[in-house]
């Protein structure tokens, strides 16, 4: 007598092949797991899998593979992962540097220490290093904000630097950054033309921690610099930072982004020198004011970026990076 469908052996109690035992019965092999996006797969010992569809990841292919994020949908629409990526002007990318990317990243045998950090550029092949000593090393590691991983400055000495060619007129800065709360400066970012000792650009957590304070200074200004300080800006939680360089009414100008308002520097806002020492985490000229914190993401546009877009690019950073704060 032959087994009911799904069942085989002398006493018909073994499962046959695309079958297996759940519950006492042998069901389909897709019956016992809601593979929601991608489909139940057999193994060659009858267990089963599920194969997610392109940019889900997980045994229920219920989360966005990495290199995906949620992509937000209108009640009623289902759920879906779209491309992890900042926005169309990705193109425009002179420097993207993601401290969630495994692949960025050269790390010490510690696992943790970063050795270099590369740019996701495309065929962009230099990084970011941290030089020889390991008291200078930031680490690359996990936080409460968040699932994904940070690259941590402890304060004293950690710093990361790189030459960058962005003979730009102008540009889009973002940074997404959380400094320590102290009554200290900290740098977040800074530049200086190659073969100087001054300071094309800085990006400060000044104040307390509370405000953010920057300075484009060059050589050839003779020292004058353009300053824009923005009162209360929250370094104390993670926050995106941004920095444009743009014409308003046919006067160059830097623009900073509070969360709300732009505030606009008043002097000439001279274009960046071609190539420029990045750091990160400490003053370019000097082992001063190093960044107690941590880093999540670096964006440079080679462009200036208009309204909209930087409103993209913000959003793709709070959404990644900000999950559970506001997205305002
Ligand atoms: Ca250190």
């Amino acid at each position: 007598m032959p087994c009911p469908e799904g069942y085989e052996g002398e006493a018909c109690d073994q499962c046959s092949f695309g079958f297996v035992m759940h519950k006492g019965a042998c069901v389909l092999a897709c019956d016992v797991k809601d593979c929601g996006n991608g489909i139940c797969s057999l193994a060659e010992d009858n267990t089963t899998y599920c194969t997610c569809d392109v940019g889900w990841a997980g045994a229920a292919c219920d989360g966005c593979a990495p290199g995906y994020r949620p992509k937000v949908v209108m009640i009623g629409q289902e759920s879906a992962c779209e491309l992890d990526e900042p926005s169309e002007s990705a193109k425009n990318l002179a420097l993207w540097l993601d401290a969630d990317r495994e692949d960025s990243f050269q790390v010490a045998p510690d696992g943790e220490s970063v050795l270099r950090w590369y740019s996701r550029v495309k065929e962009d092949t230099t990084y970011f290093s941290s030089g020889g000593q390991a008291s200078a090393r930031p680490l690359r590691k996990g936080s409460e904000v968040s699932a994904r991983k940070w690259v941590y400055f402890d304060g004293v000495n950690d710093h990361l630097q790189r030459v960058v060619d962005l003979k730009t007129a102008g540009y889009s800065l973002f940074v997404v950054v959380q400094a320590s709360a102290t009554d200290q400066v900290q740098t977040v970012l800074s530049g200086v033309k190659v073969g100087t000792i001054l300071h094309g650009l800085q990006l400060q957590a000044t104040n307390l921690g509370k405000d953010l304070f920057f300075r484009h200074k060059l050589p050839a200004n003779g020292g004058a610099s353009d300053d824009v300080t923005l009162a209360n800006y929250p370094t104390s939680t993670a926050a995106v930072v941004e920095v444009h360089r743009g014409v308003l009414g046919n006067q160059p100008v830097y623009q900073v982004y509070n969360g709300s308002t732009y505030v606009s520097s008043a002097g000439t806002a001279p274009a960046f020198p071609e190539e420029l020492m990045l750091h990160l985490g400490i003053r370019g000229d000097s082992d001063t004011f190093p960044l107690e914190g941590r880093i999540g993401e670096v964006l440079i546009f080679s462009t200036t970026l208009p309204l909209d877009e930087r409103a993209k690019v913000r959003d793709y950073l709070k959404s990644k990076w900000m999950p559970l704060q506001g997205r305002g």
